[in-house]
């Protein structure tokens, strides 16, 4: 009796470590973007993939160029692409025009892409604040500091709210 009762305990635990661990694998690529990556340092920008390449968080105490941007429930962001110099650190000023929430979140389109499908099936999961995104609530203006990788390329950003990245709703940052 004792026993098929911890069974059962057991099966449910392991359930919810799954789901979670579904859960968490959307942020993969953000903790990817953020710098994070041990046991590389070689440096090969390009085995590490793009995002990672991208940069990392900036300091917010550096001094930074700031560049302002306005979300839209157009699905757009005003400018859609930005130009950075390699190694830039730039503050970007971001405001939310619209009557609904939106967010930037900096990656490679295709980690974008993941993660937006990821948003789809969980719509309230918070991305991990601080790192390489910024969500906006209506009418308000939010921050994010990011120091840019030295390495000349087009990169990507785009917003996660679910529908609105499939709506178009990205960006290019070209590094040059
Ligand atoms: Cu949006």
């Amino acid at each position: 009796m004792e026993r098929t009762n911890l069974n059962h305990i057991e099966d449910i635990g392991m359930r919810a470590i799954v789901f979670a661990a579904v859960a968490l694998s959307g942020l993969a690529a953000t903790a990817q973007i953020a710098g994070a990556s041990p046991g590389h340092g070689g440096g090969h920008a390009q085995e590490a993939g793009e995002a990672a390449a991208l940069g990392q968080p900036g300091d917010p105490k550096a001094r930074a160029r700031v560049i302002e941007l306005t979300m839209n429930d157009n699905m757009r962001f005003t400018p859609a692409k930005v130009m950075v110099l390699p190694g830039e650190t730039v503050k970007f000023v971001v405001k939310n025009a619209g009557a609904v929430k939106h967010e930037m979140v900096l990656g490679s389109a295709a980690e974008l892409k993941e993660h937006a499908e990821v948003m789809k099936k969980f719509p309230e999961m918070e991305h991990e604040a601080g790192k390489n995104s910024i969500t906006v609530a209506p009418g308000e203006t939010g921050t994010l500091v990011w120091q840019f990788t030295k390495v000349k390329g087009e990169y990507d950003f785009g917003c996660l709210v679910p529908g609105h990245f499939d709506a178009g709703m990205v960006g290019k940052v070209l590094v040059r």
